[in-house]
């Protein structure tokens, strides 16, 4: 197959974005082994901790024993429950408003809860410290089905609530029901289907871990973690603590990946905090594999009822849906407070609807809690996996093909700026061109010729689709916020007197490159080549206030908060300029980098040369400060909506319902590109992911509560032998509202492909009539769907 890279390195205005396809400032230290990861780092005087888990799914628990592993000559302290009781750190606020046990008191209530944690002389001896304690649990029933978990005789969860006499959490609706109605009473044709997008999980290369060192003489904090959201966390752990903030510092180093996982504030962060402060030492804990995977925040598990409703010939008119939400034992799930099943009614996908409506029913059961914004800006994924599967059943019913069923309704370019029928305003968008690009790539009409000779030979192949658009770059502060902080991000550009400079970010890279794209940013503004901009984030106490990186918001807020503080630079520069050369502003003119003279170019200041008269000594105008630097606090006025078009070619194994995708074609639209072969890297990654969730990842649990996806022996990670060669294209869309038009890339192949390989699953198994299918499409779950359907050819 063909490898289709974008040509373009430019903005539609023509300027390059910094220097595009530019290889990674970072990948120096990375390529060398160089990374500094949290297990790298030693602190000296560092003691280690271990947690011990619970083995059930819900238990009372009776009694804890700690004696035997106190007495373990290595072992400096052991905390239980009842020792954080004491010092009312038993219970932390989750990002949702409810509280989650850091070590359980009265009960567990998932298989992999925090009971005990051990902190010892090394790893080694705080893990066999954990065999010496002796925790006698009583049983219980388990909730391990959400759609049991509101039954009258179900067990209540959590009882720890006071007069709590069920297992709801929240009912939540978006669109407007009546008119819902109104449009699928009348319409010809109504399409249902009831789907689960299963529970899975971000499993970052690095697990999660912390460092907490608390000095007992300055009641100073320094705490390394593994976080996407430094100064949240900080700011979270002063409320908590009651430490005041200009005594903590949270840093993060170098972070092996994140995919949401290391957004939220989990048991074990706050436990080496605690450590700390009891033993006076520097406390470690660095969670295994199986810990990360059964316990800190899964992704999805939405059991969802969708409808649609169209035209005989084809005019979709609207959609319905129902979701339950599994949230597991505590709600732990992050997206903006108003938002209580994040962005979810987003479910009206690409389309030009005349009506919409969801309902969302949030329920606790005996499951880890989480419910992260796995590369999906809070819950968008679910959303549009949900509409794009009911498109394709719409097109099965209709008998239309799936692509001219899509092109007839997707929203038109003249529509934009759209507000949906849930109340989103998409910024920019040309869908049919992106639609057109992908199936010209894809060559789908002869890929459908293919099909139907292959058909003819009983052989299956499938061709899906998937149309999608994303709301990301949370948020405008008068309609977002986390725990009550408004969605805001600070950023400071510094520029030294050579004219090199620096720029702190409130956002923090986890492997996408931000110190090589951040800087492309200010060069792009200010001319300075990208390596004299050193990029410096992931450390609270050098760095400005703001929420971190997550929902691809880094480039569509900070991105916009960098572009705008360079030029405001800029905007000195030219002050300074015309004070030096004797001139009003207005005689200046700017090209790349430089101030001059309009007709007379020779006459002018390099950035660099302004930036050392700055620091000089010319007399500078009335009101004008020395120094060359700026920051700024980037409140966003709308979400970016980034779009794309997927095809996904597959064949079936019919005796074994093995899935091969042999073909993937991505046409994203994220606007203009800062650093082209970032974002490839951004979009391959995605569709690696899609692949894996649908068709080999779920986080199971067995009929007690026991998770059975604790491990990378089930839980199965996508290789480059699942995957195809991937083939990217690209429109370009600028957004009307960032101050470079961009718009954010990192989440979105992960949400538009599971459909598109979902789609091109259940159009291979058609033969046997086959609506459909809940992901994962394992061979096993294939071979299911096909059983008691003879093929008919
Ligand atoms: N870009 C460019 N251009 C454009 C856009 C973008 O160039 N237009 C680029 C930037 O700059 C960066 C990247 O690309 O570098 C990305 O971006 P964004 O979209 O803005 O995003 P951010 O914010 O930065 O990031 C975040 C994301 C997310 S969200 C996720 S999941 C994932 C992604 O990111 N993660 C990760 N990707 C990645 N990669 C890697 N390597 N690692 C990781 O971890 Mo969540 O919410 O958290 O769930």
């Amino acid at each position: 197959s063909t490898q289709h890279t974008a040509p373009s390195t430019t903005s539609p205005a023509g300027n390059p974005i910094g220097f595009g396809r530019m290889l990674r400032k970072e990948d120096a230290r990375f390529l060398r082994g160089q990374g500094h990861y949290l297990d790298d780092l030693v602190v000296p005087g560092m003691l280690h901790a271990a947690i011990l888990r619970s083995p059930v799914a819900h238990a009372r628990i009776v009694s804890i024993d700690t004696s035997q592993a106190e007495a373990h000559p290595k072992v400096r302290a052991v905390i239980t429950g009842a020792t954080l009781e004491s010092l009312n750190l038993a219970w932390m606020p989750t990002l949702s408003a409810d509280v989650q046990a850091v070590l359980a008191t009265d009960k567990v209530r998932f298989q992999g809860q925090e009971v005990a944690m051990v902190v010892a002389e090394d790893k080694y001896s705080a893990r066999d410290a954990l065999e010496l304690i002796d925790v006698e649990y009583d049983d219980l029933p388990p909730v391990v089905d959400a759609r049991k978990a509101l039954d009258p005789d179900a067990p209540v969860i959590r009882d720890d609530v006071e007069g709590r006499t069920d297992n709801h959490i929240f009912d939540w609706e978006a669109g407007d029901k009546a008119r819902a109605d109104e449009v699928f009473a009348a319409a010809d044709v109504v399409v249902t289907q009831e789907m689960l997008y299963p529970r899975v999980h971000p499993a970052p290369m690095e697990t999660c871990g912390t460092i907490a060192s608390m000095d007992r003489v300055t009641g100073r904090l320094t705490v390394w973690s593994t976080n996407q959201a430094p100064h949240a966390h900080r700011t979270i752990y002063a409320l908590v603590a009651g430490i005041p903030e200009h005594n903590i510092q949270i840093i993060s180093p170098d972070i092996g990946g994140g995919f949401g996982n290391k957004v939220g504030i989990y048991p074990g962060y706050v436990l080496a905090v605690v450590g700390s402060i009891l033993t006076g030492k520097p406390v470690k804990w660095v969670e295994d594999r199986g810990e990360n995977l059964m316990s800190t925040s899964f992704a999805r598990d939405y059991h969802m009822k969708g409808e649609i409703a169209a035209t005989r010939d084809g005019r979709i008119l609207g959609v319905r849906v129902d979701v339950l939400a599994d949230h597991g034992a505590f709600n732990g799930t992050a997206q903006p407070t108003k938002f209580p099943a994040g962005f979810f009614h987003i479910f009206t996908g690409s389309y030009d609807l005349e009506a919409a409506y969801c309902k969302v029913t949030g329920v606790y059961t005996n499951k880890a809690p989480g419910g992260v914004a796995y590369a999906c800006s809070f819950r968008i994924t679910e959303a549009v996996y949900l509409v794009e599967r009911m498109v394709d059943l719409l097109a099965d019913e209709l008998g239309a093909d799936p692509a001219e069923l899509r092109l007839k309704n997707l929203l038109r370019p003249e529509q934009f700026p759209y507000v949906s029928k849930t109340g989103w305003e998409y910024d920019s968008g040309d869908y049919p061109r992106a639609l057109k690009k992908a199936m010209e790539i894809a060559g789908y009409d002869e890929l459908r010729r293919e099909q139907r000779e292959k058909r003819e030979r009983g052989e299956l192949m499938g061709i899906g689709i998937s149309f999608f658009t994303e709301g990301v770059g949370a948020g405008p502060r008068k309609h977002m916020d986390i725990l009550g902080l408004g969605m805001a991000d600070g950023c400071e550009l510094r520029l030294h007197p050579t004219g090199k400079a620096q720029l702190r970010l409130s956002v923090q890279t986890q492997g996408q490159g931000h110190e090589t794209t951040f800087a492309q940013i200010v060069s792009h503004e200010l001319g300075i080549p990208p390596e004299d901009i050193d990029v410096i984030h992931g450390d609270t106490s050098n760095t400005p206030f703001g929420l971190g990186t997550y929902g691809s918001r880094s480039t569509p807020v900070s991105g916009a908060a960098a572009a705008v503080a360079a030029q405001r630079v800029r905007d000195k520069a030219r002050v300074i300029t015309a004070a030096a050369l004797e001139c009003s502003t207005d005689d200046l003119e700017w090209e790349q980098g430089r101030w001059y003279v309009k007709g007379d170019p020779s006459q002018g200041k390099t950035i660099a040369e302004v930036s050392m008269l700055a620091h000089g000594t010319l007399e500078l105008p009335e009101g004008v400060e020395g120094h060359l630097d700026a920051s700024v606090v980037y409140d966003p006025p709308n979400l970016t909506y980034p779009f794309g078009a997927y095809i996904c070619v597959v064949d079936v194994d019919s005796g074994t319902g093995q899935v091969t995708v042999r073909r993937f074609i991505a046409v994203d639209d994220c606007g203009p590109r800062v650093n082209p072969m970032i974002v490839e890297g951004q979009v391959h990654g995605g569709l690696a992911d899609g692949v894996g969730m649908a068709l080999m990842q779920v986080i199971a649990f067995d009929e007690d509560g026991n998770c059975v996806g604790g491990s990378f022996m089930d839980y199965l990670l996508p290789t480059s032998m699942e995957c195809p060669s991937w083939e990217t294209g690209e429109t370009v869309t600028p957004s009307p509202h960032h101050p470079l038009g961009l718009k954010g890339i990192g989440e979105s192949a992960t949400v538009g492909s599971p459909p598109a390989v979902v789609n091109a699953v259940i159009d291979a198994l058609e033969p046997y009539g086959v609506r459909h299918a809940d992901m994962p499409l394992t061979p096993a779950n294939v071979w299911m769907a096909m059983q008691g359907r003879p093929m008919r050819t």
